[in-house]
């Protein structure tokens, strides 16, 4: 017993939580299974190890340098305010058990259930109609947090035990099934890249896919954009991300002030002009974009080729669900920049509309929130509804995470620690589960887990015939779709 513990010790702590192992492991793995030379799957894992870690310095990077950016404006206005931001939600919930009583750890053994369920779900793909495994350790370790935050508050006196079955079936059925949702609209993006999204705002990636063709008109895509004059200055990613950065927190560093940015950003040498200082900043956003969609290129193409192994031979049919970033070198890159900015503005309504009618909580937007949730919507949002889609998509979502972050900061009582998970399907889904959770006792969370496991159910029987062929076999599936449109 002792052995398996320390060998799922060692498992967790070096490789799930890593996903740039993880995924470089499961590289190595599919090209072992396809029958490749060692050396060749030796120069796989690296390949994606690297990819992966690009993407983390570039991920890492907007975090660190823009989220205390915009925390900042609640010391700057000296405000008792919610961060909604998975990060700061994962404080104040690691917080929350801790007053309680409890033992954060639990949720690695959370994380550790709710994963093999994941794998269970797939290998009984026949019945389950699961086709994904949701890989990306951290968003798991955030999620696992927030989760059991939300149990011990619905159920305040449970035993550990049954705090941690109950809470690993409830969020492997999330992982499993959400994830699940994004396979068409991934396969069709990506044109058969071989993933799924297994983020933190799946339902909206599927709620998008569903709903951009209504809002937009697909002829008209951010690609055959051609803006007249000094705006064709636009067309590049870089100028326009650039530019719009500059604008956005040039303002919001501008009401922060020279004092405030000292102490955010103790790499704001005291002689550096702040004009200078915020265009360099603000710059540094096109820099890491730039880094990030180089890393995602690197090892999306080698898990791509390799995951055919593992669905070949271990989990067939299945996907690996990765990062919401992975998608993003497959979209126009303006449509990045585009989804942000409308997310910022359609979260700053709400933000005003809480002040106004003297919300009893506060809500700061977080930066991983605003950024990846809203950037991945408009990528999805482009493909099928092109500029406009991917413009009132986010600023709806935008608008959503606000008020849902609100509800959910007030009704779970994290705000007075300082934050909530904040991504799409936590101020959505989440907030309902709890709901559930809290006036329907177990009765509420085995409905919930019951509900989504017909979700998978459902997309088969609307789509019988190509519900498995999408991910075995992407070529047939898109002929196919060509001839039946
Ligand atoms: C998150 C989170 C991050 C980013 C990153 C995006 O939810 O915690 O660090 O999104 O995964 O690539």
């Amino acid at each position: 017993m002792d052995i398996i513990l320390m060998g799922w010790n060692f498992f967790q702590t070096n490789i799930l939580t890593q996903p740039a192992f993880f995924i470089g492991f499961i590289v190595l793995i599919g090209y072992l299974l396809l029958g490749k030379p060692i050396y060749d799957a030796i120069a796989g894992f690296i390949k994606a190890t690297v990819g992966y870690l690009i993407l983390n310095v570039a991920a890492g990077g907007l975090v660190s340098n823009f989220r205390p950016i915009l925390a900042g404006l609640k010391d700057r206005f000296n405000l008792t305010a919610a961060v909604i931001d998975p990060y700061f939600g994962q404080t104040a919930a690691q917080t929350a058990i801790e007053k309680a009583g409890r033992s954060f750890s639990l949720m690695m053994i959370v994380l550790l259930i709710a994963f093999i369920f994941n794998i269970i779900l797939v290998l009984l793909r026949k019945w389950t109609k699961v086709r994904t495994v949701f890989i990306t350790g951290h968003i798991m370790v955030q999620q696992s947090s927030t989760a059991l935050w939300m149990v011990l508050f619905c159920f305040p006196g449970i035993p550990d035990m049954k705090a941690v079955i109950l809470l690993g079936l409830l969020l492997g059925t999330y992982w499993s099934i959400s994830s699940n949702l994004t396979v068409e609209a991934t396969q069709e993006l990506t044109e058969g890249g071989g993933f799924a999204i297994g983020h933190q705002q799946m339902f909206g990636v599927w709620l998008t896919d569903k709903v951009a063709k209504k809002f937009g008109n697909k002829g008209k895509k951010i690609e055959d954009l051609k803006l007249p004059g000094f705006l064709s200055i636009f067309n590049d990613n870089v100028v326009a991300t650039g530019i719009l950065m500059m604008v956005f927190f040039g303002v919001i560093m501008g009401i922060l002030g020279t004092d405030l940015m000292h102490e955010i950003d103790k790499g704001f040498a005291a002689n550096r002009n702040f004009g200078f200082y915020i265009m360099e900043k603000s710059l540094n956003f096109a820099v890491y974009l730039s880094i990030l969609q180089l890393g995602v290129r690197m090892f999306v193409s080698e898990l791509t080729v390799s995951f055919q192994g593992i669905s070949n031979k271990i989990l067939p049919g299945s996907v690996p669900a990765v990062d919401c970033a992975a998608v993003y070198g497959f979209g126009h890159a303006n449509a990045i920049t585009i989804g942000f900015i409308f997310g910022a503005l359609g979260q700053l309504l709400i933000i005003l509309g809480l002040v106004v009618f003297k919300s009893p909580v506060l809500i700061i937007t977080g930066f991983v929130p605003v950024f990846f949730d809203n950037a991945t919507f408009a990528v999805f949002a482009n493909k099928r509804g092109g500029l406009k889609a991917a413009m009132i998509i986010p600023f709806i979502s935008g608008m959503i995470q606000v008020a849902g972050g609100a509800f959910a900061a007030y009704f779970f009582q994290t705000a007075q620690f300082g934050g909530w998970h904040g991504n799409f399907d936590w101020d959505t889904v989440w907030p309902v589960i709890g709901v559930f959770m809290k006036y329907g006792g177990y009765f509420g969370v085995a409905a919930a887990i019951l509900a989504m496991l017909a979700i998978p159910q459902l997309q088969y029987r609307k789509n019988k015939k190509h519900y498995f062929t999408v991910t075995e076999d992407y070529e047939a599936y898109a002929n196919d779709m060509v001839k039946e449109n």
